[in-house]
């Protein structure tokens, strides 16, 4: 064993190695050469097809596992990157657990044979579940930190988040820079710069070439310089970071100029673009080499303990081969589970509540506010933030003036009840609030963040589709991240324009992992919002801005418990003749073409469904709906194309073809953008008329 064959080191010498014993050292010597091993093995496995996917850790293993060291395992929570293998490993990670994501196994801890394997994430030592997208995880490590530190603010807990010098470029990592200096969270980001992005060098990547160089000027920041490929000087560099941040100064940015000798992946060939004399001088400086070496120089191994060591993980990897391809693949119709929480049902019977109606008749947005004060003041995990979600962030200014309380209103107050911690502005940077409310939501908080408009949801779109609603599929029910996003969308402002009449819900249905729902009154706001908050899913909240005051939508409040479930429509109006399935605006618009149809053709009837959830959606009521009357018509504000309708409308066809006497009709928007202009408005998105139009034209089919 390799504490039998050590030589005991001079105090000099562990002087000159971080301080560590003999012991520690062998430990770091392990550990390193077990990753640059795994990765060798991973790669003739991929050669003999038996795994599927590699990527490797090669040159980067003495900055992690020094990264590894500075850190407590279990204690601290790791966003990593997917070289960070000698991290994992230094962290508790098993090489065996590591072939097992390899070649995909059911008895994978960290996804289950989902992800690809380096997508790094052990619940039990706080590596959050790692995607792919370069770059996101630097705002849900701030949000973790953030979580953290109200979670628990005696905690000397730090966040360690890494990534290669090329996803620096991304807009995520100068925003989680940003959100992280405004409120000195305890984040150490570490970059590993190997000098090239796949086959793009760092010069071309990086004004400067030095990320550390560029960072100088963020406040609260303590920024590094160190070799990655130095196991001692990278653990000084990783220490002082760390005691940084532990010290509660600011954040930290490592940066340790590392090697790749392995190309970027086994997809990859790096002799099409490195030089044969930069290949050379990175192997010179291989750490896998150097650290034996300098082990063996300091007198703290001799090469006969080095040999052992070798031999032993030889034996433990080959081991570890043999049972990751014996393993189980995922079991066969198992894809859709842990999708959604198995632990709270938003669609289920739990919800469903009479409302005590109470008061005056209240607006929509009205009872948004008083729903979200009511569930704060309930329950202390929830966090309001956005843009111009507070009152007055200078607080001093609060007794003074009235409070700005989010651009429509929805959040007036609640800085002023729940004071600035739990509700306050975020930098306007749409990405960042939804990565924070990730970060902060895997933790255990409950986060609603606001998207100001609709239409500046974009920039968060990687968030949204690529992490919120992949973390409890992709980590196999290891994490989860139940966020809410309110967003105020669609149009029929009279001015509104391209840029804020925007709807587009359709693009986040087509979202597996997450939950759509979108009210037309005041009524199911507060108790589909209330479902929201409750549920232990992600859920996108879309707030119609135009139904915010209309008179015609208004509900006396229905009480502190009431709730709405998920997937369960609304009959607005019970008729024989014609379903007609909308949403949102689309409502009310529907009854008034009900009535006018009506009206010009006695005895026939309209029925006209509400959906209110988008996803889920209420089949069985469009079911029941369709089978009585035998004609429908679908109507959305969103575009034709592609649209909400369109899914419907297939459905509908495909099941309930039998029983249908005229083909599915939609209404919907022009194919284009919404007009400032108000007759162009009108001309673009579908109006009452349009609705009668086309009813006319099923019932008469
Ligand atoms: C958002 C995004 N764009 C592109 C890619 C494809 N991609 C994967 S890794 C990579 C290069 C990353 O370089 P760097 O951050 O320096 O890390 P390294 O691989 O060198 O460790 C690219 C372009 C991706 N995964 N995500
Ligand atoms: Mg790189």
């Amino acid at each position: 064993m390799a504490e039998r064959t050590t030589v005991q080191a001079s105090s000099d010498a562990a002087g000159r190695l971080g301080g560590l014993g003999p012991e520690a050292l062998s430990h770091v010597f392990r550990t390193m050469y077990m990753s640059r091993r795994l990765d060798d093995r991973e790669i003739l496995l991929k050669r003999q097809n038996r795994v599927f996917f590699q990527i490797s850790g090669a040159g980067h293993e003495a900055i992690q596992a020094a990264a590894g060291m500075a850190l407590r395992a279990g204690h601290d929570w790791i966003y990593p990157y997917y070289r960070d293998r000698t991290l994992c490993l230094v962290l508790g990670v098993t090489a065996e657990q590591m072939l097992l994501a390899a070649v995909g196994a059911a008895g994978d801890v960290g996804s289950g044979g989902r992800q690809m394997p380096s997508h790094w994430s052990a619940p039990q030592f706080n590596i959050v579940s790692s995607s792919s997208p370069t770059g996101t995880q630097y705002l849900q490590a701030v949000g973790c930190a953030e979580a953290g530190r109200r979670l628990h603010p005696e905690s000397d807990e730090i966040t360690l988040v890494t990534s290669g010098e090329g996803a620096t470029s991304e807009g995520e990592f100068w925003e989680a820079l940003n959100a992280a200096c405004l409120v000195r969270l305890p984040v150490v980001f570490l970059v590993e710069d190997n000098g090239y992005a796949i086959s793009v060098p760092v010069e071309k990547q990086t004004a400067g070439g030095n990320i550390a160089a560029l960072v100088g000027a963020f406040p609260s920041l303590h920024v590094e310089e160190v070799d990655g490929t130095d196991f001692t000087a990278s653990l000084e560099a990783m220490r002082r970071g760390v005691d940084w941040c532990r010290a509660r100064h600011g954040p930290a940015l490592v940066r340790a100029e590392v090697i790749r000798p392995y190309s970027h992946s086994l997809s990859d060939d790096e002799r099409l673009y490195k030089t044969q004399a930069e290949r050379a001088a990175e192997a010179a400086r291989d750490p896998i080499l150097k650290f034996p070496e300098k082990l063996v120089a300091e007198g703290v191994l001799d090469r006969h303990a080095l040999e052992i060591i070798v031999h032993e993980i030889e034996i433990q990897i080959q081991q570890a081969t043999e049972n990751a391809l014996r393993a189980q693949p995922p079991a066969r119709a198992s894809a859709l589970l842990r999708l959604y929480s198995d632990r709270v049902d938003p669609a289920s019977s739990a919800f469903s509540t009479a409302p005590r109606l109470e008061g005056e008749p209240r607006t929509m947005v009205d009872e948004i506010n008083l729903t979200l004060a009511e569930e704060m003041r309930r329950d202390p995990r929830i966090v309001v933030f956005g843009e111009d979600v507070a009152d007055c962030s200078r607080e001093g200014g609060l007794a003074e003036v009235k409070g700005k309380g989010g651009v429509f209103k929805a959040t007036a107050g609640l800085q002023r009840e729940f004071g600035s911690e739990r509700c306050f502005n975020a930098p306007l940077a749409e990405a960042a609030i939804v990565g924070r409310a990730i970060g902060m939501a895997t933790r255990g908080l409950k986060p609603v963040a606001e998207i100001q408009f609709f239409d500046y949801i974009w920039p968060a779109m990687m968030q949204i589709r690529n992490e919120l609603a992949t973390l409890r599929w992709r980590s196999n029910g290891g994490y989860s991240c139940p966020a809410v996003v309110r967003v105020p969308i669609g149009g029929y402002l009279t001015g509104g324009a391209i840029y804020h009449s925007q709807c587009g819900e359709v693009e986040f249905t087509h979202i597996p992992g997450l939950r759509v729902v979108m009210p037309s009154n005041a009524l199911d706001a507060c108790g589909l919002l209330r479902t929201a908050l409750r549920s232990d899913d992600p859920v996108l909240f879309l707030e119609h801005k135009r139904l915010y005051r209309e008179p015609y939508n208004r509900s006396p409040h229905p009480g502190p418990e009431f709730t709405v479930p998920f997937g369960q429509a609304r009959l607005v109006k019970a008729g024989a003749n014609l379903t007609v399935i909308a949403y949102g605006a689309l409502v009310h618009k529907a009854l008034q073409a009900a009535s006018q149809i009506e009206w010009k053709n006695p005895g026939l009837t309209v029925e006209v469904i509400d959906l209110r959830s988008l996803a889920p959606y209420d089949w069985e009521a469009i079911q029941a709906s369709v089978r009585k009357t035998s004609r429908v018509l679908i109507a959305h504000e969103d575009c034709l194309a592609w649209g909400y309708g369109a899914e419907l409308a297939a459905r509908i066809a495909g099941e309930l073809f039998d029983c249908l006497d005229a083909p599915v009709a939609r209404v919907a928007a022009l194919d284009t953008w919404v007009g400032y202009n108000p007759q162009l408005e009108s001309e673009i998105l579908p109006q009452v008329e349009d609705i009668v139009r086309e009813a006319g034209r099923v019932l008469g089919y």
